[in-house]
């Protein structure tokens, strides 16, 4: 096994073309083995694992920063940068990230996790080195869906700008999780296909088979002629309209053309350079190759046929898809939009019911609500669907073109909480605090997918200003629900599920589950508890709520979000002065950035788990007397 001789990535320098194509294997072997058990993004790693040899080989790493986007095709670099037997604690708590994460290793360069960061965070590493007179190499690795995402085209503008020697790999395999969007995507797919691109392509890979791996004059002369020349085959190129130096396209699986090219743009030491690769997106193994958008990101799958381990239970994610996609054919005034997240959210079954009224505007959150606004100021009905962490992006376009002016769109956040295995970068701890302060959104959290049901229909008749509603990852607990039927649901009001003298416990969302628990451990403790559902954060049930904690003699607050700014922290600022000593605690994250490991894990590690719970609350009831 050549792998188990890869202790850091200088190891590979020794091995001939050959040697790394069987490395390239070995390594895809492993990766499956272990995403097989652990679930991951097997697709996209699957798909770089020769350009990260290659990288590797050519560049001098950690000196020269590699800067993935997104950071979720990471897998072969942590395998040869010395993490290969952690590897397979990827994902799972105190083990490795899914992620590129600098506190892991010295050859991560960034945290990452959200697209499209990695040429505004390259543009400032060439303009430091510049500044603090470093010679080292800037490489930014980014997908044809990211490098579609505004935050990319900011950094573009400003690299052709400066002109600084920045390396950027353009990684094209045709799909962002699903097929790729949007007019960059179409122009690229020309690039591959158009016969006078592929004319220009072998002119482009003769002509940098001439410049002189070292002699900065003479390749600068080199550089000159070829440019001359690109301008006269194809003088609309847009990188190279940009002021960025086109390479490509070229196979992203030939190492040897990769690591020709490369060692050959390493030495061109002015201004930004960008080589296009053509990758297949889960290459080597078939059932990836075959489905790429379901191995995106995929739980643990069976490695001999591909098939998911896990039984589908109906998700939040589904109810939305499958109540929308009934919506839209009573109403034809409802569209729905994601940004590049059809099938996480749902959408797919909306697309399939309503064809033309999915839009898939790309890896694109600022515009899809803008965009959303603008259809509901004119009658639509925009559902439009974004993961919680995802969301962050868009917080001025929630405040300024759709909260200001009341705009009527139906907001739907996906993945709220915590997410389980990929950490930090996208739990979704941040949304509760923000959307409760914008003024004249409503803002609901079911606790179940017959709720959220419910509350769709409601928003789709709600025409006075915006309605957000939360809901986590996983299980609706609705199995048998139906899609064309609704109960119907009024914001403002809580809902008591049990009663109990002693203790108040208002749980929002999923913690309904964990308070439902919470009631029954208590009840063994003969500690009579009333759990209260909130399902409506704004406008919230104070009314109710003061009644309810009147009739206890302690309360507390549960919620899937950070305590600071959450709802518990709310209810205690608002509540009637004389309830306020009743308050027992307010359970949420504390202010830290929340790690992987699964959801139940990250619960107990932080107390808020039902049995943890239970404790804290007999201890400071203990404390009170
Ligand atoms: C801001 C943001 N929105 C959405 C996502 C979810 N997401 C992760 S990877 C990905 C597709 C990226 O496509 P591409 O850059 O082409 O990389 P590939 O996976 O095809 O290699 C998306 C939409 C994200 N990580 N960040």
């Amino acid at each position: 096994m050549l792998l188990e001789s890869i202790k850091k990535p200088s190891d590979l320098k020794r091995l001939n073309t050959s040697e790394l194509n069987e490395l390239a294997a070995e390594i895809r072997n492993y990766m499956l083995d272990v995403v097989s058990v652990r679930g991951g993004h097997i697709a996209s790693s699957l798909g770089v694992v020769e350009l990260t040899l290659a990288l590797h080989y050519v560049f001098n790493t950690p000196k020269d920063k590699i800067i993935w986007d997104v950071g979720h095709q990471c897998y072969a670099h942590k395998i040869i940068t010395g993490r290969k037997d952690a590897f397979r604690t990827i994902r799972t708590l105190n083990g490795l990230s899914g992620f590129p994460k600098p506190s892991e290793s010295v050859y991560d360069t960034y945290c990452t996790g959200h697209s499209s960061t990695s040429l505004s965070l390259a543009i400032g590493e060439a303009v430091a080195n510049d500044l603090l007179k470093r010679k080292n190499k800037v490489l930014a690795v980014i997908g044809d869906g990211s490098i579609g995402a505004g935050m990319a085209f900011e950094a573009l503008n400003q690299i052709g700008h400066l002109k600084k020697d920045v390396i950027i790999i353009l990684n094209d395999n045709e799909h962002s999780i699903s097929k790729n969007v949007g007019a960059l995507g179409r122009y690229l797919m020309k690039m591959i296909t158009d016969p006078l691109y592929n004319k220009m392509r072998k002119r482009s890979f003769e002509w940098i088979k001439k410049i002189p791996r070292y002699g900065n004059a003479i390749s600068d002369f080199f550089i000159k002629v070829e440019e001359a020349l690109k301008g006269v085959i194809i003088p609309g190129l847009l990188f190279e309209e940009l002021g960025i130096r086109y390479f490509g396209p070229v196979d992203g699986h030939n190492i040897e053309m990769l690591i020709e090219m490369l060692s050959r743009i390493k030495h061109i030491n002015s201004g930004p350079k960008l080589l296009h690769i053509i990758t297949k997106k889960g290459k080597g193994y078939e059932p990836a190759e075959n489905n790429p958008p379901k191995f995106h990101g995929i739980g643990p799958f069976n490695r001999k046929n591909g098939i998911c381990i896990n039984k589908n239970q109906l998700s939040f994610s589904d109810v939305i898809g499958k109540t929308l996609a009934h919506i839209s054919t009573i109403d034809k005034k409802v569209v729905a939009i994601t940004a590049a997240m059809k099938l996480g959210t749902g959408l797919s079954e909306f697309e399939k019911a309503a064809g033309g009224r999915l839009f898939d505007v790309g890896i694109a959150e600022q515009h899809a609500v803008t965009f959303a606004g603008a259809l509901a100021s004119n009658g639509l009905k925009p559902f439009i669907s974004i993961y919680s962490t995802f969301l962050q992006r868009a917080i001025d376009q929630l405040i300024h073109d759709i909260g200001i002016m009341k705009m009527p769109i139906k907001l739907l956040i996906d993945r709220a909480g915590i997410v389980g295995d990929d950490g930090e970068t996208h739990h979704g701890l941040f949304d509760i605090s923000i959307i409760k302060n914008i003024p004249n959104f409503i803002f609901l959290a079911p606790s179940n997918g017959e709720e959220l049901r419910d509350m769709l229909y409601y928003a789709l008749d709600y025409t006075k200003g915006p309605i957000a509603i939360r809901y986590p990852r996983g299980s609706a607990n609705s199995p048998d629900l139906e899609f064309n039927k609704f109960n119907k649901f009024l914001p403002g009001k809580i809902k008591q599920l049990s009663e109990g003298k002693d203790l108040a416990i208002l749980a929002v969302g999923d913690m309904v589950e964990t308070a439902l628990k919470l009631n029954k451990i208590l009840k063994e403790k003969k500690i009579g508890s009333s759990v209260v559902n909130i399902l409506s954060i704004k406008p919230l049930d104070l009314n109710g709520i003061e009644k309810l904690v009147r009739n206890t003699k302690n309360y507390i607050t549960l919620e899937n979000g950070y305590i600071s700014g959450g709802i518990g922290e709310y209810i205690l600022s608002n509540i009637h002065s004389d309830l306020r000593k009743k308050y027992l605690l307010s359970a949420g994250f504390p202010d830290e950035f929340i790690s992987h490991g699964k959801n139940a894990e990250l619960f107990k590690k932080y107390n808020i788990d039902a049995e943890s719970l239970c404790q804290r609350i007999v201890k400071i009831v203990k404390e009170k007397k």
